[in-house]
């Protein structure tokens, strides 16, 4: 999968990606991942990115040149164009499933109080939120749906890692998991961990799952 990124903050991007898994998809071929500085797409001597809104208010917009020509500039007929900001629908491993389909992605890191409205409708095909609260760019949220649509693609992720994957899908939080020592300060691992009954020990995961969820993520039930 090819991946770009428009941004403000192209310095941003260095480290996060540069690590595990991520770094291991890039360097096999699986990722083709690259940072572009929306400055480089301004035409004045200033390298102007943003401007007041019309009307007046707070503020300042992304304007829409530069974001015009570095998608014209970045992009074939096939790239799924997607703005990152509160406004957007929020992002959940459902919508990392089916951008994990597509061929080519740009992500357009938004900024200030955001875009001019012409780039949502004429260049956008998604606009996505990680969550609600507000961030001083889209830098991290993209690096959050670039990790997430990742770890999706075909050989990525090694076996140890994938079966991680199956336990996630039941929908529900994960059960307490424990290691050695089975004492650890006084601290005891459930005796049920222990007793080798696997038909018990599996019974006891799915309640304690149940029993979590229920706990603090009522709305997943
Ligand atoms: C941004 C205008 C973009 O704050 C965010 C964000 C929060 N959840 N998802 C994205 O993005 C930065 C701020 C203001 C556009």
């Amino acid at each position: 999968m090819k991946i770009d990124v428009l941004t403000l903050f192209p310095a941003m991007f260095a480290g996060p990606l540069d690590e595990s898994i991520i770094k291991r998809a890039r360097e096999s071929g699986l990722l083709d991942l690259q940072i572009h500085n929306l400055r480089d797409y301004a035409h004045d001597r200033h390298r102007t990115v943003d401007d007041r809104p019309f009307g007046g208010g707070p503020g300042m917009l992304l304007k829409p040149e530069p974001i015009f020509e570095a998608v014209e500039h970045l992009t074939s007929g096939s790239t799924r164009i997607i703005l990152l900001s509160p406004s957007g629908r929020t992002f959940t491993q459902a919508i990392a499933g089916e951008l994990a389909e597509s061929k080519e992605l740009l992500l357009i890191s938004g900024h200030y109080e955001g875009f001019d409205e012409r780039v949502r409708e004429q260049l956008a095909d998604d606009e996505l939120s990680i969550g609600d609260y507000v961030l001083t760019n889209g830098a991290l949220p993209a690096m959050v749906i670039i990790d997430a649509v990742t770890r999706l693609l075909p050989g990525v992720l090694g076996d140890e890692e994938s079966t991680q994957e199956e336990s996630f899908s039941h929908g529900l939080l994960e059960y307490p998991q424990y290691t050695r020592p089975a004492d650890f300060r006084g601290m005891k691992v459930p005796d049920v961990l222990l007793s080798g009954d696997h038909a018990e020990i599996a019974r006891w995961r799915g309640e304690q799952a149940r029993l979590r969820t229920s706990e603090r993520r009522p709305d997943l039930l």
